[in-house]
Protein backbone atom coordinates (compact mmCIF):
# COMPACT_ATOMS: atom_id res chain seq x y z
CA UNK A 1 0.00 0.00 0.00
CA UNK A 2 0.99 3.62 -0.60
CA UNK A 3 1.34 6.84 0.78
CA UNK A 4 -0.57 9.39 -0.74
CA UNK A 5 1.21 12.64 -0.83
CA UNK A 6 -1.36 15.90 -1.84
CA UNK A 7 0.83 18.89 -2.92
CA UNK A 8 -0.90 22.05 -2.58
CA UNK A 9 -0.65 24.75 -5.85
CA UNK A 10 1.54 26.78 -3.62
CA UNK A 11 4.58 23.60 -2.67
CA UNK A 12 5.76 23.20 -5.79
CA UNK A 13 9.18 22.61 -4.33
CA UNK A 14 10.87 19.86 -5.63
CA UNK A 15 12.58 19.78 -1.85
CA UNK A 16 9.44 19.85 -0.09
CA UNK A 17 9.12 18.65 3.38
CA UNK A 18 6.74 15.76 2.18
CA UNK A 19 8.64 14.49 -0.70
CA UNK A 20 11.68 13.64 1.55
CA UNK A 21 12.58 10.43 3.50
CA UNK A 22 9.80 8.20 1.14
CA UNK A 23 10.72 5.84 -1.33
CA UNK A 24 9.33 6.71 -4.57
CA UNK A 25 7.81 3.19 -5.43
CA UNK A 26 5.53 3.74 -2.11
CA UNK A 27 4.13 7.36 -2.72
CA UNK A 28 1.53 8.78 -5.15
CA UNK A 29 2.23 12.77 -5.49
CA UNK A 30 -1.45 14.43 -5.66
CA UNK A 31 -1.86 17.48 -7.44
CA UNK A 32 -5.62 18.84 -8.09
CA UNK A 33 -6.74 21.89 -9.87
CA UNK A 34 -9.96 22.65 -8.13
CA UNK A 35 -13.05 25.17 -8.54
CA UNK A 36 -12.78 25.68 -4.69
CA UNK A 37 -9.37 27.51 -5.21
CA UNK A 38 -10.21 28.83 -8.37
CA UNK A 39 -12.92 30.61 -6.99
CA UNK A 40 -13.27 31.47 -3.45
CA UNK A 41 -11.99 34.69 -4.56
CA UNK A 42 -12.53 35.93 -7.67
CA UNK A 43 -9.10 35.99 -8.64
CA UNK A 44 -6.78 37.57 -11.64
CA UNK A 45 -6.56 35.77 -14.52
CA UNK A 46 -2.88 35.98 -14.46
CA UNK A 47 -2.85 34.05 -10.92
CA UNK A 48 -5.31 31.59 -11.84
CA UNK A 49 -3.10 31.13 -15.03
CA UNK A 50 0.24 30.99 -13.31
CA UNK A 51 -1.16 28.78 -10.39
CA UNK A 52 -2.37 26.42 -12.58
CA UNK A 53 0.32 26.24 -15.29
CA UNK A 54 3.61 26.02 -12.69
CA UNK A 55 1.48 23.03 -11.29
CA UNK A 56 1.11 21.40 -14.59
CA UNK A 57 4.89 22.06 -14.61
CA UNK A 58 5.69 21.13 -11.54
CA UNK A 59 3.64 17.37 -12.63
CA UNK A 60 5.84 17.08 -15.26
CA UNK A 61 9.19 17.54 -13.80
CA UNK A 62 7.98 15.66 -10.94
CA UNK A 63 6.95 12.56 -13.25
CA UNK A 64 10.78 13.16 -15.13
CA UNK A 65 12.26 13.00 -11.55
CA UNK A 66 11.13 9.73 -11.20
CA UNK A 67 7.48 10.07 -9.02
CA UNK A 68 3.80 8.61 -9.82
CA UNK A 69 1.85 11.41 -10.19
CA UNK A 70 -1.95 11.76 -9.86
CA UNK A 71 -2.68 15.08 -11.45
CA UNK A 72 -6.38 16.03 -11.55
CA UNK A 73 -7.14 19.16 -14.51
CA UNK A 74 -9.98 21.54 -13.81
CA UNK A 75 -11.65 20.10 -16.92
CA UNK A 76 -12.04 16.40 -15.53
CA UNK A 77 -15.36 15.29 -15.67
CA UNK A 78 -15.27 14.18 -12.24
CA UNK A 79 -13.41 16.60 -10.44
CA UNK A 80 -15.39 17.20 -7.52
CA UNK A 81 -13.88 20.70 -7.01
CA UNK A 82 -12.48 20.76 -3.60
CA UNK A 83 -9.61 19.35 -1.91
CA UNK A 84 -11.09 17.15 0.08
CA UNK A 85 -13.53 15.86 -2.76
CA UNK A 86 -10.19 15.55 -4.78
CA UNK A 87 -8.41 13.76 -1.90
CA UNK A 88 -11.48 11.15 -1.99
CA UNK A 89 -11.54 10.22 -5.19
CA UNK A 90 -7.49 9.64 -4.71
CA UNK A 91 -8.34 7.68 -1.73
CA UNK A 92 -10.46 5.48 -3.79
CA UNK A 93 -7.89 5.26 -6.57
CA UNK A 94 -5.38 3.73 -4.98
CA UNK A 95 -6.13 3.06 -1.86
CA UNK A 96 -3.17 4.39 0.41
CA UNK A 97 -1.90 3.42 3.86
CA UNK A 98 -1.43 6.90 4.97
CA UNK A 99 -1.29 10.98 4.02
CA UNK A 100 1.43 12.78 4.35
CA UNK A 101 1.01 16.46 3.71
CA UNK A 102 3.01 19.73 4.38
CA UNK A 103 0.98 22.05 6.44
CA UNK A 104 -1.03 24.96 4.21
CA UNK A 105 -0.95 28.76 3.72
CA UNK A 106 -4.10 29.55 5.35
CA UNK A 107 -6.28 28.81 7.85
CA UNK A 108 -9.77 27.69 5.87
CA UNK A 109 -7.02 25.30 4.51
CA UNK A 110 -5.77 23.41 7.41
CA UNK A 111 -9.44 23.54 8.92
CA UNK A 112 -9.96 21.23 6.00
CA UNK A 113 -6.78 18.94 5.97
CA UNK A 114 -7.07 18.69 10.11
CA UNK A 115 -10.57 17.15 9.40
CA UNK A 116 -8.90 14.56 6.82
CA UNK A 117 -7.89 11.96 9.64
CA UNK A 118 -11.60 11.35 11.10
CA UNK A 119 -13.70 11.21 7.66
CA UNK A 120 -10.89 9.26 5.80
CA UNK A 121 -10.01 6.49 8.78
CA UNK A 122 -6.55 7.00 7.70
CA UNK A 123 -3.69 8.33 9.45
CA UNK A 124 -2.88 11.92 8.52
CA UNK A 125 0.19 13.39 9.19
CA UNK A 126 0.85 16.97 8.67
CA UNK A 127 4.53 18.17 8.22
CA UNK A 128 5.74 21.46 9.07
CA UNK A 129 6.91 23.62 6.20
CA UNK A 130 10.39 23.82 6.35
CA UNK A 131 10.69 26.43 3.54
CA UNK A 132 9.60 29.11 5.69
CA UNK A 133 12.98 30.10 7.59
CA UNK A 134 10.83 30.55 10.81
CA UNK A 135 8.05 27.72 12.32
CA UNK A 136 5.12 28.71 13.24
CA UNK A 137 6.07 27.10 16.94
CA UNK A 138 9.16 29.38 16.92
CA UNK A 139 7.90 32.59 16.04
CA UNK A 140 5.21 32.41 18.74
CA UNK A 141 7.93 30.93 21.20
CA UNK A 142 9.58 34.07 19.87
CA UNK A 143 6.83 36.82 20.45
CA UNK A 144 5.92 35.01 23.63
CA UNK A 145 9.70 35.91 25.20
CA UNK A 146 9.65 39.61 23.80
CA UNK A 147 5.96 40.21 24.74
CA UNK A 148 6.01 42.67 21.64
CA UNK A 149 5.98 42.29 18.04
CA UNK A 150 8.86 44.47 16.64
CA UNK A 151 10.32 43.55 13.39
CA UNK A 152 13.34 44.88 13.75
CA UNK A 153 14.56 42.14 16.45
CA UNK A 154 12.94 39.48 14.62
CA UNK A 155 14.89 40.40 11.85
CA UNK A 156 18.32 40.73 13.74
CA UNK A 157 17.19 36.96 14.76
CA UNK A 158 16.55 35.57 12.04
CA UNK A 159 20.36 37.22 10.44
CA UNK A 160 21.66 35.21 13.70
CA UNK A 161 19.70 32.14 12.31
CA UNK A 162 21.05 32.07 9.17
CA UNK A 163 24.47 33.70 9.48
CA UNK A 164 23.40 35.86 6.20
CA UNK A 165 25.56 39.23 6.13
CA UNK A 166 26.72 38.48 9.48
CA UNK A 167 30.90 38.87 9.90
CA UNK A 168 32.82 36.34 11.89
CA UNK A 169 32.27 37.41 15.31
CA UNK A 170 28.37 37.20 15.58
CA UNK A 171 28.29 41.25 14.23
CA UNK A 172 26.47 42.54 11.40
CA UNK A 173 27.92 43.23 8.43
CA UNK A 174 29.10 46.96 7.86
CA UNK A 175 28.66 46.99 11.95
CA UNK A 176 24.68 48.51 11.50
CA UNK A 177 21.79 45.75 11.00
CA UNK A 178 19.40 48.13 8.99
CA UNK A 179 20.76 50.34 6.35
CA UNK A 180 17.13 52.32 5.53
CA UNK A 181 18.93 55.73 6.20
CA UNK A 182 20.79 55.29 3.10
CA UNK A 183 17.63 53.96 1.06
CA UNK A 184 14.41 55.43 -0.22
CA UNK A 185 15.83 58.52 -2.52
CA UNK A 186 13.34 59.79 -4.48
CA UNK A 187 13.64 59.32 -7.96
CA UNK A 188 16.03 61.21 -10.24
CA UNK A 189 15.85 62.30 -13.84
CA UNK A 190 17.67 60.00 -16.04
CA UNK A 191 17.48 56.41 -14.15
CA UNK A 192 17.38 53.44 -16.47
CA UNK A 193 15.46 51.56 -15.56
CA UNK A 194 16.15 47.57 -15.70
CA UNK A 195 13.26 45.24 -17.31
CA UNK A 196 12.64 42.15 -15.70
CA UNK A 197 12.69 38.84 -17.35
CA UNK A 198 9.96 37.66 -19.77
CA UNK A 199 9.05 34.60 -20.38
CA UNK A 200 7.29 33.57 -23.62
CA UNK A 201 4.17 31.54 -23.09
CA UNK A 202 4.89 27.32 -23.55
CA UNK A 203 1.98 24.81 -24.88
CA UNK A 204 1.45 24.73 -21.25
CA UNK A 205 0.81 27.95 -20.19
CA UNK A 206 -1.06 28.69 -23.78
CA UNK A 207 -3.44 25.92 -22.66
CA UNK A 208 -4.00 27.56 -19.38
CA UNK A 209 -4.41 30.46 -20.80
CA UNK A 210 -6.99 29.48 -23.19
CA UNK A 211 -8.70 27.76 -20.20
CA UNK A 212 -8.93 30.80 -17.83
CA UNK A 213 -9.84 32.70 -20.85
CA UNK A 214 -12.92 30.47 -21.44
CA UNK A 215 -13.95 30.02 -17.69
CA UNK A 216 -12.94 32.96 -15.83
CA UNK A 217 -13.38 35.94 -18.90
CA UNK A 218 -15.08 37.98 -16.25
CA UNK A 219 -12.63 37.75 -13.63
CA UNK A 220 -10.39 40.90 -12.99
CA UNK A 221 -7.27 42.07 -15.06
CA UNK A 222 -5.65 41.30 -18.11
CA UNK A 223 -4.10 38.43 -19.33
CA UNK A 224 -2.34 39.06 -22.39
CA UNK A 225 0.22 40.55 -21.10
CA UNK A 226 1.16 37.17 -18.82
CA UNK A 227 5.30 36.41 -19.23
CA UNK A 228 5.83 35.22 -15.22
CA UNK A 229 8.93 32.65 -14.75
CA UNK A 230 6.68 29.35 -14.18
CA UNK A 231 9.41 26.93 -13.27
CA UNK A 232 12.05 26.62 -10.58
CA UNK A 233 14.53 26.88 -14.13
CA UNK A 234 12.72 30.21 -15.24
CA UNK A 235 12.74 31.53 -11.59
CA UNK A 236 16.15 31.46 -11.36
CA UNK A 237 17.33 32.93 -14.22
CA UNK A 238 14.64 35.47 -12.84
CA UNK A 239 16.73 35.84 -9.75
CA UNK A 240 19.93 36.06 -11.46
CA UNK A 241 19.07 38.63 -13.96
CA UNK A 242 17.74 40.59 -11.05
CA UNK A 243 20.39 40.20 -9.29
CA UNK A 244 22.78 41.60 -11.86
CA UNK A 245 20.65 44.27 -13.21
CA UNK A 246 18.34 45.84 -10.20
CA UNK A 247 19.53 44.85 -6.93
CA UNK A 248 22.31 47.56 -6.74
CA UNK A 249 20.10 50.19 -6.94
CA UNK A 250 17.32 48.64 -5.30
CA UNK A 251 17.54 49.98 -1.66
CA UNK A 252 18.40 53.59 -2.72
CA UNK A 253 15.35 53.12 -5.06
CA UNK A 254 12.86 51.13 -2.80
CA UNK A 255 10.11 53.55 -2.70
CA UNK A 256 10.41 55.71 -5.56
CA UNK A 257 7.43 55.66 -7.63
CA UNK A 258 7.20 56.69 -11.70
CA UNK A 259 5.18 56.93 -13.80
CA UNK A 260 5.12 53.92 -16.61
CA UNK A 261 7.36 52.27 -14.60
CA UNK A 262 6.32 49.42 -13.28
CA UNK A 263 8.92 47.49 -11.59
CA UNK A 264 11.74 49.95 -10.69
CA UNK A 265 14.09 48.25 -9.15
CA UNK A 266 12.34 45.82 -7.51
CA UNK A 267 12.83 42.00 -8.40
CA UNK A 268 8.80 41.07 -8.81
CA UNK A 269 9.84 37.41 -7.18
CA UNK A 270 6.78 37.27 -4.81
CA UNK A 271 5.29 35.32 -7.30
CA UNK A 272 7.68 32.95 -7.92
CA UNK A 273 8.53 32.59 -4.06
CA UNK A 274 4.78 32.14 -3.00
CA UNK A 275 4.91 29.26 -5.07
CA UNK A 276 7.77 27.70 -4.13
CA UNK A 277 9.54 27.76 -7.14
CA UNK A 278 11.79 30.11 -5.40
CA UNK A 279 12.68 29.43 -1.67
CA UNK A 280 13.44 32.67 0.48
CA UNK A 281 16.70 30.94 1.81
CA UNK A 282 18.15 30.35 -1.92
CA UNK A 283 17.02 33.91 -3.18
CA UNK A 284 18.33 36.16 0.14
CA UNK A 285 21.79 33.94 0.21
CA UNK A 286 22.03 34.89 -3.87
CA UNK A 287 21.59 38.47 -2.74
CA UNK A 288 24.47 37.96 0.14
CA UNK A 289 26.92 36.54 -2.47
CA UNK A 290 26.68 39.17 -4.90
CA UNK A 291 27.64 40.93 -2.11
CA UNK A 292 29.89 38.61 -0.76
CA UNK A 293 31.61 39.13 -4.48
CA UNK A 294 31.56 42.74 -4.68
CA UNK A 295 28.48 43.35 -7.22
CA UNK A 296 26.22 44.78 -5.01
CA UNK A 297 26.35 47.57 -2.05
CA UNK A 298 25.43 46.22 1.13
CA UNK A 299 22.34 48.72 1.37
CA UNK A 300 21.12 47.01 -1.14
CA UNK A 301 21.56 43.54 -0.34
CA UNK A 302 20.84 44.25 3.48
CA UNK A 303 17.63 46.40 2.01
CA UNK A 304 16.59 43.35 0.38
CA UNK A 305 17.39 40.36 2.69
CA UNK A 306 15.75 41.97 5.32
CA UNK A 307 12.38 41.98 3.41
CA UNK A 308 12.75 38.76 2.33
CA UNK A 309 14.33 37.22 5.73
CA UNK A 310 12.68 39.83 8.07
CA UNK A 311 9.39 41.16 6.90
CA UNK A 312 8.01 37.86 4.24
CA UNK A 313 8.68 35.75 7.79
CA UNK A 314 7.10 38.12 10.16
CA UNK A 315 4.39 38.66 8.36
CA UNK A 316 3.70 34.40 8.32
CA UNK A 317 4.35 34.54 11.88
CA UNK A 318 2.32 36.68 12.43
CA UNK A 319 -0.33 35.15 10.29
CA UNK A 320 -0.50 32.09 12.67
CA UNK A 321 -0.15 33.79 16.28
CA UNK A 322 -3.21 36.37 15.25
CA UNK A 323 -5.66 34.46 13.14
CA UNK A 324 -8.41 33.85 13.00
CA UNK A 325 -9.62 36.84 14.88
CA UNK A 326 -7.31 39.23 12.96
CA UNK A 327 -9.41 38.94 10.14
CA UNK A 328 -12.11 40.34 11.45
CA UNK A 329 -10.17 43.42 12.82
CA UNK A 330 -11.11 46.72 12.62
CA UNK A 331 -9.77 49.27 15.56
CA UNK A 332 -10.82 52.27 13.06
CA UNK A 333 -14.17 51.49 13.16
CA UNK A 334 -14.17 51.80 9.19
CA UNK A 335 -17.19 51.35 7.40
CA UNK A 336 -17.54 52.85 3.88
CA UNK A 337 -17.32 50.26 0.92
CA UNK A 338 -14.40 49.67 -1.29
CA UNK A 339 -14.81 52.53 -4.42
CA UNK A 340 -15.92 51.54 -7.88
CA UNK A 341 -12.31 52.54 -9.36
CA UNK A 342 -10.29 50.23 -7.33
CA UNK A 343 -11.63 47.72 -10.23
CA UNK A 344 -12.49 49.98 -13.50
CA UNK A 345 -9.24 52.35 -12.53
CA UNK A 346 -11.43 54.94 -13.53
CA UNK A 347 -10.24 58.38 -11.95
CA UNK A 348 -7.99 61.09 -12.33
CA UNK A 349 -6.11 60.39 -9.45
CA UNK A 350 -2.64 59.21 -11.10
CA UNK A 351 -0.78 57.94 -8.11
CA UNK A 352 -4.50 56.09 -7.96
CA UNK A 353 -4.28 54.93 -11.67
CA UNK A 354 -1.34 53.94 -12.41
CA UNK A 355 -0.94 51.84 -9.20
CA UNK A 356 -4.19 49.36 -10.56
CA UNK A 357 -3.36 50.01 -13.90
CA UNK A 358 -0.40 48.30 -13.08
CA UNK A 359 -2.37 45.99 -10.93
CA UNK A 360 -4.63 45.12 -14.22
CA UNK A 361 -2.25 44.26 -16.56
CA UNK A 362 0.66 42.42 -14.25
CA UNK A 363 -1.26 41.20 -11.49
CA UNK A 364 1.55 43.35 -9.55
CA UNK A 365 2.28 46.38 -8.24
CA UNK A 366 5.01 47.36 -5.82
CA UNK A 367 5.69 47.93 -2.56
CA UNK A 368 4.62 51.73 -2.17
CA UNK A 369 2.34 51.70 -4.56
CA UNK A 370 0.10 49.19 -2.23
CA UNK A 371 1.43 50.52 0.86
CA UNK A 372 1.16 54.69 0.86
CA UNK A 373 -0.95 54.70 -2.35
CA UNK A 374 -3.61 52.30 -2.27
CA UNK A 375 -3.57 50.86 0.64
CA UNK A 376 -3.28 54.76 1.99
CA UNK A 377 -6.20 55.83 0.03
CA UNK A 378 -8.31 53.30 1.32
CA UNK A 379 -7.42 53.94 5.21
CA UNK A 380 -7.86 57.77 4.75
CA UNK A 381 -11.27 57.26 2.99
CA UNK A 382 -12.30 54.75 6.00
CA UNK A 383 -12.85 51.60 3.92
CA UNK A 384 -13.77 48.68 5.99
CA UNK A 385 -10.67 46.80 5.89
CA UNK A 386 -12.41 43.13 4.75
CA UNK A 387 -13.22 44.93 2.04
CA UNK A 388 -9.65 46.04 1.42
CA UNK A 389 -8.18 43.19 2.03
CA UNK A 390 -10.69 41.08 -0.66
CA UNK A 391 -9.48 43.26 -3.40
CA UNK A 392 -5.59 42.94 -2.65
CA UNK A 393 -6.33 38.91 -2.28
CA UNK A 394 -7.88 39.09 -5.76
CA UNK A 395 -5.56 41.50 -7.75
CA UNK A 396 -2.22 40.26 -6.79
CA UNK A 397 -0.32 36.89 -8.04
CA UNK A 398 1.44 36.70 -5.20
CA UNK A 399 -1.24 36.80 -2.92
CA UNK A 400 -2.63 34.17 -0.71
CA UNK A 401 -4.08 35.03 2.96
CA UNK A 402 -0.91 34.23 5.18
CA UNK A 403 1.47 37.07 3.65
CA UNK A 404 -1.72 39.26 2.35
CA UNK A 405 -4.37 39.13 5.27
CA UNK A 406 -1.45 40.86 7.89
CA UNK A 407 0.32 43.44 5.12
CA UNK A 408 -3.86 44.90 4.64
CA UNK A 409 -4.63 44.26 8.03
CA UNK A 410 -1.91 45.36 10.02
CA UNK A 411 0.76 47.35 8.17
CA UNK A 412 -1.75 49.18 6.19
CA UNK A 413 -5.38 50.27 7.72
CA UNK A 414 -4.04 49.86 11.19
CA UNK A 415 -6.86 47.25 11.63
CA UNK A 416 -5.34 45.58 14.61
CA UNK A 417 -4.35 47.87 17.02
CA UNK A 418 -1.17 48.68 16.06
CA UNK A 419 0.03 45.12 17.09
CA UNK A 420 2.18 45.20 13.77
CA UNK A 421 2.79 48.35 12.74
CA UNK A 422 3.43 50.98 15.86
CA UNK A 423 1.82 54.04 14.11
CA UNK A 424 -0.42 53.96 11.01
CA UNK A 425 1.28 53.81 7.55
CA UNK A 426 -0.76 57.45 6.42
CA UNK A 427 0.54 60.18 4.33
CA UNK A 428 -0.99 63.19 2.51
CA UNK A 429 -0.26 64.23 -0.84
CA UNK A 430 3.42 65.59 0.20
CA UNK A 431 4.50 62.19 0.51
CA UNK A 432 3.47 60.87 -2.47
CA UNK A 433 4.81 64.10 -4.06
CA UNK A 434 8.48 63.74 -2.45
CA UNK A 435 8.69 60.11 -3.66
CA UNK A 436 7.00 60.21 -7.24
CA UNK A 437 6.80 61.96 -10.46
CA UNK A 438 2.95 62.02 -10.59
CA UNK A 439 2.48 64.90 -8.50
CA UNK A 440 3.60 67.26 -11.52
CA UNK A 441 1.60 65.19 -14.26
CA UNK A 442 -1.71 64.69 -12.14
CA UNK A 443 -5.05 66.25 -12.69
CA UNK A 444 -5.12 67.23 -9.19
CA UNK A 445 -2.34 69.90 -7.59
CA UNK A 446 -0.83 68.87 -5.14
CA UNK A 447 -0.04 72.51 -3.53
CA UNK A 448 -3.69 73.69 -3.79
CA UNK A 449 -5.17 73.27 -0.33
CA UNK A 450 -8.57 73.51 -0.98
CA UNK A 451 -11.36 73.34 -4.33
CA UNK A 452 -12.08 71.14 -6.98
CA UNK A 453 -8.48 70.63 -8.06
CA UNK A 454 -6.61 70.17 -4.68
CA UNK A 455 -4.93 66.66 -3.99
CA UNK A 456 -7.68 64.69 -2.42
CA UNK A 457 -4.98 62.71 -0.65
CA UNK A 458 -4.60 66.02 1.40
CA UNK A 459 -7.65 66.69 2.63
CA UNK A 460 -8.60 63.24 2.96
CA UNK A 461 -5.09 62.86 5.22
CA UNK A 462 -6.20 65.74 7.47
CA UNK A 463 -9.91 64.42 8.14
CA UNK A 464 -7.57 61.32 8.81
CA UNK A 465 -5.82 63.26 11.58
CA UNK A 466 -9.09 65.15 13.09
CA UNK A 467 -11.00 61.84 13.28
CA UNK A 468 -8.46 59.75 15.04
CA UNK A 469 -7.79 62.58 16.88
CA UNK A 470 -8.03 60.81 20.55
CA UNK A 471 -6.49 57.74 19.08
CA UNK A 472 -3.53 58.95 17.83
CA UNK A 473 -2.23 62.35 19.14
CA UNK A 474 -0.14 60.68 22.21
CA UNK A 475 1.47 58.34 20.15
CA UNK A 476 5.17 59.02 20.31
CA UNK A 477 5.75 58.61 16.65
CA UNK A 478 3.06 60.89 15.50
CA UNK A 479 3.50 63.65 17.88
CA UNK A 480 5.69 65.46 15.30
CA UNK A 481 2.38 64.82 12.81
CA UNK A 482 0.27 66.56 15.35
CA UNK A 483 2.22 69.36 16.01
CA UNK A 484 2.34 70.75 12.75
CA UNK A 485 -1.88 69.64 12.77
CA UNK A 486 -1.96 72.32 15.52
CA UNK A 487 -0.37 75.15 13.99
CA UNK A 488 -3.07 74.57 11.15
CA UNK A 489 -5.24 77.73 10.96
CA UNK A 490 -8.50 76.04 11.59
CA UNK A 491 -10.76 77.76 8.95
CA UNK A 492 -7.82 75.61 6.58
CA UNK A 493 -8.69 72.52 8.89
CA UNK A 494 -12.21 72.92 8.45
CA UNK A 495 -12.11 73.84 4.67
CA UNK A 496 -9.91 70.51 4.47
CA UNK A 497 -12.04 68.79 6.07
CA UNK A 498 -15.64 70.19 4.02
CA UNK A 499 -13.26 68.94 0.65
CA UNK A 500 -12.86 65.61 2.16
CA UNK A 501 -16.19 65.11 3.13
CA UNK A 502 -17.72 66.44 -0.41
CA UNK A 503 -14.93 63.88 -2.04
CA UNK A 504 -16.21 60.83 -0.42
CA UNK A 505 -19.78 61.80 -0.37
CA UNK A 506 -18.97 61.28 -4.22
CA UNK A 507 -17.32 58.23 -4.16
CA UNK A 508 -19.09 55.50 -6.60
CA UNK A 509 -19.01 52.29 -4.28
CA UNK A 510 -17.76 49.12 -6.30
CA UNK A 511 -20.54 47.14 -7.75
CA UNK A 512 -21.28 43.98 -5.61
CA UNK A 513 -19.61 40.53 -7.23
CA UNK A 514 -16.21 42.00 -8.11
CA UNK A 515 -14.63 39.99 -5.65
CA UNK A 516 -16.69 37.22 -4.18
P1 LIG B 1 10.63 43.38 -3.78
O1 LIG B 1 10.44 44.81 -3.49
O2 LIG B 1 11.62 43.00 -4.82
O3 LIG B 1 10.99 42.68 -2.38
C1 LIG B 1 11.61 41.40 -2.33
C2 LIG B 1 10.76 40.39 -1.64
O4 LIG B 1 10.60 40.71 -0.28
C3 LIG B 1 9.36 40.22 -2.18
O5 LIG B 1 9.35 39.41 -3.33
C4 LIG B 1 8.64 39.59 -1.00
O6 LIG B 1 8.79 38.19 -1.02
C5 LIG B 1 9.39 40.14 0.20
N1 LIG B 1 8.62 41.20 0.87
C6 LIG B 1 8.87 42.51 0.86
N2 LIG B 1 8.02 43.17 1.67
C7 LIG B 1 7.20 42.23 2.19
C8 LIG B 1 6.10 42.29 3.09
N3 LIG B 1 5.66 43.43 3.62
N4 LIG B 1 5.48 41.14 3.36
C9 LIG B 1 5.90 39.97 2.84
N5 LIG B 1 6.94 39.86 2.00
C10 LIG B 1 7.58 40.99 1.68
N6 LIG B 1 3.42 40.45 -0.58
C11 LIG B 1 3.08 39.24 -1.03
O7 LIG B 1 3.95 38.42 -1.31
N7 LIG B 1 1.77 38.90 -1.19
C12 LIG B 1 0.76 39.76 -0.90
O8 LIG B 1 -0.41 39.41 -1.05
C13 LIG B 1 1.10 41.06 -0.43
N8 LIG B 1 0.13 41.96 -0.14
C14 LIG B 1 0.50 43.21 0.32
C15 LIG B 1 -0.52 44.12 0.63
C16 LIG B 1 -0.18 45.37 1.13
C17 LIG B 1 -1.27 46.34 1.52
C18 LIG B 1 1.17 45.71 1.30
C19 LIG B 1 1.54 47.04 1.86
C20 LIG B 1 2.17 44.82 0.98
C21 LIG B 1 1.86 43.55 0.49
N9 LIG B 1 2.84 42.62 0.15
C22 LIG B 1 2.48 41.38 -0.28
C23 LIG B 1 4.26 42.90 0.40
C24 LIG B 1 5.02 43.52 -0.79
O9 LIG B 1 4.33 44.64 -1.27
C25 LIG B 1 5.21 42.51 -1.92
O10 LIG B 1 5.83 41.36 -1.40
C26 LIG B 1 6.11 43.07 -3.00
O11 LIG B 1 5.55 44.23 -3.53
C27 LIG B 1 6.33 42.03 -4.07
O12 LIG B 1 7.03 42.58 -5.16
P2 LIG B 1 8.55 42.24 -5.44
O13 LIG B 1 8.72 40.77 -5.53
O14 LIG B 1 8.96 43.05 -6.60
O15 LIG B 1 9.21 42.75 -4.11
C1 LIG C 1 -4.83 30.10 -5.38
C2 LIG C 1 -5.01 28.75 -5.97
C3 LIG C 1 -5.76 28.59 -7.15
C4 LIG C 1 -6.29 29.76 -7.90
N1 LIG C 1 -6.02 27.37 -7.65
C5 LIG C 1 -5.50 26.27 -7.04
C6 LIG C 1 -5.78 24.95 -7.52
O1 LIG C 1 -6.53 24.74 -8.46
N2 LIG C 1 -5.20 23.92 -6.87
C7 LIG C 1 -4.37 24.09 -5.80
O2 LIG C 1 -3.83 23.10 -5.29
N3 LIG C 1 -4.15 25.32 -5.31
C8 LIG C 1 -4.68 26.40 -5.89
N4 LIG C 1 -4.47 27.64 -5.38
C9 LIG C 1 -3.62 27.75 -4.17
C10 LIG C 1 -4.40 27.36 -2.92
O3 LIG C 1 -5.50 28.24 -2.74
C11 LIG C 1 -3.43 27.38 -1.73
O4 LIG C 1 -2.66 26.23 -1.75
C12 LIG C 1 -4.14 27.45 -0.42
O5 LIG C 1 -4.69 28.72 -0.32
C13 LIG C 1 -3.21 27.22 0.76
O6 LIG C 1 -2.25 28.23 0.83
Amino acid sequence: MTILIPILGDQLTHDLASLRDVAQQDAVLLLMEVADETTYVRHHKCKIALILSAMRHFAQEARAAGWTVDYVPLDHPDNSGSFTGEVARAIARHHPRSIRIVEPGEWRVKAMIEGWAARFGLPVEILSDDRFICGILEFQTWAQARGDLVMEFFYRAMRRKTGLLMTGDGQPEGGAWNLDKDNRAPPKQGLNYPEPMHFTADSVTNDVIVLVNDRYADHFGRLETFTLPVTETQARRALAHFIRTALPDFGTYQDAMVTGQDWLYHSWLSPALNLGLLTPLHVAQAAADAYAAGDVPLNAAEGFIRQIIGWREYVRGYYWLEMPDVAQANALDATRPLPDFYWTGETDMLCMAEAIRNTRDHAYAHHIQRLMVLGNFAMLAGVRPQAVADWFLVVYADAYEWVELPNVIGMSPHADRGRLATKPYAGGGAYINRMSDHCGRCAYDVKQKVGSKACLFNALYCEFLARHEQRFRRNRRMVQIYANWDRMKPDIREAYRASAATFLDSLEPAAPGWAR
